[in-house]
């Protein structure tokens, strides 16, 4: 019998040494229920009382020693795995970062919001209307009937004959006026179409952003005074602004306003072509006309209104010459701002 146990101990112990050995089989071949060496001691009932505690001490030093070798292995093995996790999840923190992609705001839409932050900052709500119009809000409403010269200064493209895109916002400020009692104070950004070919400074399709103010009282020194405010916030403070007399249909009287180049400050550089003034915008005094179409009392209530284009605006802030370059998508100009 012991012969036997040692047989056991180096029949187990050989695979042990070698590394592709399937622990759990030694385990259950050796020590398990139906084990070699459960069955030995299965056995020892046929031996001698003196020989019965000393084959009991070396099986039990069998078994010891089998299990210490399997649980050795098994750490070994362990050991291992953990090592090789280690070298596969290898984490260099001195590496530089991946910087994530974040985009950001196309020119336009900062510049436009930056406009709506200015007027909200003095009151105005924001409104806005369909750009699919009638011909109604876009042209009669706003003193330009059928066959009118200012129909050609701004045709656009029409969907019927009395539907079309809208060649200004103007038609959102008819539909505030005809729903909403004076005060009014609102702005009106968006989208505008007019039949234009697309060139360095004409686009078929542009933003405008017009504003519309109606109370009892509201005189062109308001509206001096108001685009005077947003020309210094816009462009910077010592920004000053000048009225030339224009004509509009649905103003009197109407002016382009200009606001003093505020790269050389009025003594003329590139920017403003040598003239120390940029038109942005056109304003006016809101034509009676306009006011009654809309249900507004003009013996009563005067208002005065404002517009210009976001594309020119920001042309203009940032020195780019060319209004296709807001839709080319280019990444080199795009990532400029
Ligand atoms: C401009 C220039 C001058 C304007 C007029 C109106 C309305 F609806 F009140 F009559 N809205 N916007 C206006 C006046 C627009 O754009 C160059």
């Amino acid at each position: 019998m012991r012969e036997k146990l040692e047989q056991i101990r180096s029949e187990a112990l050989r695979p042990l040494a070698d590394a592709g050995t399937d622990l759990e089989e030694i385990r259950v071949r050796f020590l398990g229920k139906k084990g070699e060496l459960t069955n030995v001691l299965r056995s020892m009932g046929q031996l001698s009382p003196e020989e019965r505690p000393k084959i009991g001490q070396l099986a039990n030093e069998v078994r010891q020693s089998i299990e210490d070798a399997i649980k050795a292995r098994t750490e070994a093995a362990k050991g291992r795995a953990l090592d090789l996790k280690l070298k596969a999840e290898k984490l260099d923190v001195t590496m530089p970062g991946k910087t994530p992609e974040v985009g950001h705001l196309h020119p336009l839409e900062r510049v436009q919001r930056e406009m709506e932050e200015i007027f909200i900052g003095m009151g105005f709500s924001i409104a806005e209307g369909p750009d699919v119009e009638y011909d109604y809000y876009n042209f009669q409403a706003l003193n330009i009937p059928e066959g009118h010269p200012a129909r050609d200064t701004q045709d656009t493209f029409y969907i019927s004959d009395s539907v079309l895109l809208r060649s200004q916002t103007s038609p959102v400020q008819v539909r505030v006026m005809e729903k909403q009692k004076p005060p009014i104070r609102i702005i009106s950004p968006g989208r505008v179409y007019r039949s234009d070919e697309l060139d360095a400074t004409h686009s078929p399709l542009f933003r405008q952003m017009e504003g519309l103010v109606v109370d009892k009282g509201i005189t062109m020194g308001d509206l001096k005074g108001m685009l005077e405010t947003f020309a210094k916030r816009m462009f910077g403070s010592s920004t000053r602004i000048r009225f030339r007399p224009h004509h509009f249909p649905f103003t009197e009287p109407s002016a382009e306003v200009d606001v003093s180049c505020f790269v050389c400050g009025g003594c003329g550089c590139r920017v403003c072509k040598g003239e120390g003034w940029i038109e942005i915008l056109g304003a006016g005094m809101v034509h009676p006309f306009v006011l009654r179409n809309c249900g507004i009392d003009p013996e009563i209530y005067s208002g005065f209104a404002f517009g210009m284009g976001i594309e020119r605006v920001t042309m203009t802030r940032y020195g780019i010459d060319d209004i296709r370059l807001f839709t080319d998508n280019d990444v080199r100009f795009l990532n400029q701002f």
